[in-house]
């Protein structure tokens, strides 16, 4: 066992120390942390200089942009955000301790960020439609000190969630109110000046992620310092950001993607400015784009294709628009050709993932890999593996299950040793659970989940090739396939279809996917009509809930 990665986490679960914010945590091996230092992957930096630099070398540039006439300048950015840090610290928060976050799209987001990052507290970065299930646990499971939330969102009321957390878990000390505090305390009453900070190790955990994963309570991915410094700047540097790039934070911001692929923290790091949308609805996101010059946006594919129906009825100038990221779920090719002519802008697929890795399309890539891949890995350093069931390396083009380690991809979940040792291999390669295959260019193409198949009768059928066929039927705007129970056998397909005008018959959904060369066993077997479908946190297309629902 000497060497193995989850040695020192189990040791640390069963101590009755006090827990450090470090029990827990799977750090690099130490070879490995070596060669990406000696290769310059990580530079020794912590996140917080990021935005120390950026007020060096930018200090009257806009930063954040919002419905105020005058932008926040790096210069005031910066300071705010070391008030934040003293004002944390005065507040007998220490450096290592855990702070939930839980904050719409808001500008104040980037001053809390940074100033917890700069006091060496580490933020947990929970999403906006996260309810009490999944704070009350992930509170717990960092032995969170404080929550910071904002008042309200559109009809829900964060203030009572917090009482309901508060009320179960002891520990939380503090919630920190953004906007009416009702019975807490107001965060903008918090900030405060001080002398000096903490020393932050770069090595050291910097923040925690949620994970996106489909089964169970989600987890936590501690990213330290190092490794997401490398996540933001690289990133930024495939995309070409610059000083006059306009960031607009579409989907929710505590989300890795636009958080740090390249996100707010890319544009930090290249002196850009950043604009903020509460709702990614056409209407919303597009006079935000139109009003800030926005040049960058990310999105999942559901709002791509939202957006590229929208350009009809909306007239919002998006001439400043350049580039669509799209990611977090599986673009169809058919939805991926339509927004560079519907938008006017050049098209990105991201493949990536909370626990690190990152696929992007490049710019010189021809049309044809950006439309039909989805990306190829940001790092050099990227270890990508796609192996069989018996975990054999399968060849080029040939699908199997990605698995992957590299310089700012975890090594465990945070406290979480019995699923380690199924997640990752004794090597310590991360099991993504993607289903992908790899072009001898290096570009993957997600196929699918290896959970997200139905078993009809002991035949595999995969859901993403089934809803990618289904989308290519005239008047398909969403498709998603499920299993439903059988009692012969054990599983049979289910389709639900948003569609623009009337839902077609089971039997002309059959004939178009039996002409698109399908086999009789993947066609459905029910066939419903949705308004719409169910979506996650993120909002990416929720196949649990939908599978619950039918
Ligand atoms: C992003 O991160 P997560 O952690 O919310 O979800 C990761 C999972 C991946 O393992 C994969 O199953 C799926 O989401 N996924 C994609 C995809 N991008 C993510 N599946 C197919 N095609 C894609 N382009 O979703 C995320 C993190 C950083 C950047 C972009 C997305």
């Amino acid at each position: 066992m000497q060497g193995h990665p989850y040695q020192q986490e189990v040791r640390a679960v069963t101590s009755t120390a006090p827990a450090d914010h470090r029990d827990g945590f799977v750090p690099f091996p130490a070879d490995l942390a070596e060669r990406y230092r000696r290769e310059g992957y990580w530079a020794g930096r912590p996140l917080g200089e990021l935005l120390r630099d950026a007020a060096r070398q930018w200090p009257a540039r806009p930063a954040l942009l919002s419905d105020q006439p005058a932008a926040t300048t790096y210069a005031e950015l910066d300071h705010a955000a070391d008030r934040m840090a003293h004002g944390f610290l005065a507040l007998g928060v220490h450096p290592g301790d855990r702070v939930v976050l839980q904050l719409p799209n808001t500008p104040e987001f980037l001053p809390l960020l940074f100033g917890l990052l700069r006091a060496g507290i580490i933020p947990v970065l929970t999403l906006p439609a996260h309810r009490r299930a999944e704070i009350e646990h992930l509170t717990r499971l960092s032995n969170a000190v404080a929550y910071v939330i904002a008042d309200r969102l559109g009809d829900f009321d964060y203030r009572t969630l917090a009482a309901e957390v508060r009320a179960h878990v002891p520990d939380l000390r503090h919630v920190l109110v953004l906007g009416d505090p009702g019975p807490f305390t107001d965060l903008n009453s918090i900030p405060a000046d001080g002398d000096s900070l903490p020393e932050v190790d770069a090595s050291d955990i910097a923040l925690m992620l949620v994970s996106g994963g489909t089964t169970g309570l989600p987890k936590l991915i501690a990213r330290t310092h190092d490794d997401y410094v490398y996540n933001a700047t690289a990133s930024a540097e495939v995309c070409e950001l610059g000083p006059e790039d306009v960031y607009l934070a579409t989907l929710p911001v505590a989300h890795n993607f636009p958080l740090a692929c390249p996100g707010v923290l890319g544009t930090v790091a290249t002196g850009g400015s950043m604009a903020f949308v509460t709702d990614p609805s056409p209407e919303s996101a597009f006079a935000a784009i139109e009003r800030h010059r926005v040049t960058v946006t990310a999105v999942v594919p559901p709002l791509a294709q939202l957006w590229c129906a929208a350009v009809e009825w909306e007239d919002a100038d998006l001439s400043s628009l350049r580039l669509l990221q799209v990611g977090g779920a599986k673009l169809a090719e058919v939805n991926a050709r339509e927004v560079a002519p519907a938008l006017g802008v050049r098209l990105q697929q991201v493949f990536g993932m909370a626990e690190g890795l990152l696929n992007y399309t490049r710019a010189e890539d021809s049309d044809d890999l950006v439309c039909t891949t989805q990306g190829r890995p940001l790092a050099p350093a990227d270890e990508v593996r796609v192996v069989d069931e018996q975990g054999r390396d399968v060849a080029d083009g040939e699908e199997g299950e990605l698995l992957t380690r590299g310089p700012y991809t975890l090594r465990g979940y945070y406290r979480a040793p019995e699923h380690n040792a199924r997640a990752f291999t004794p090597d310590g390669f991360y099991r993504s659970g993607d289903l992908v295959r790899r072009l001898p260019s290096g570009h993957l193409i997600v196929s699918g989940r290896i959970k997200d198949v139905i078993n009809r009768g002991g035949e595999n059928i995969s859901c993403d090739e089934l809803e990618e066929h289904l989308l290519a039927y005239p008047g398909v705007r969403h498709a998603a396939a499920v299993g439903l129970p059988d009692p012969g056998l054990g599983e049979k397909v289910g389709v639900v279809l948003v569609t623009e005008g009337e839902l077609p018959s089971l039997p002309d959904i059959k004939a178009f996917l039996t002409d698109r060369g399908l086999a009789t066993y993947k066609l459905p077997d029910m066939l419903r009509q949705a308004d719409s479908l169910p979506v996650t946190a993120v909002g990416k297309i929720d196949k649990k809930a939908l599978a619950a629902r039918h």
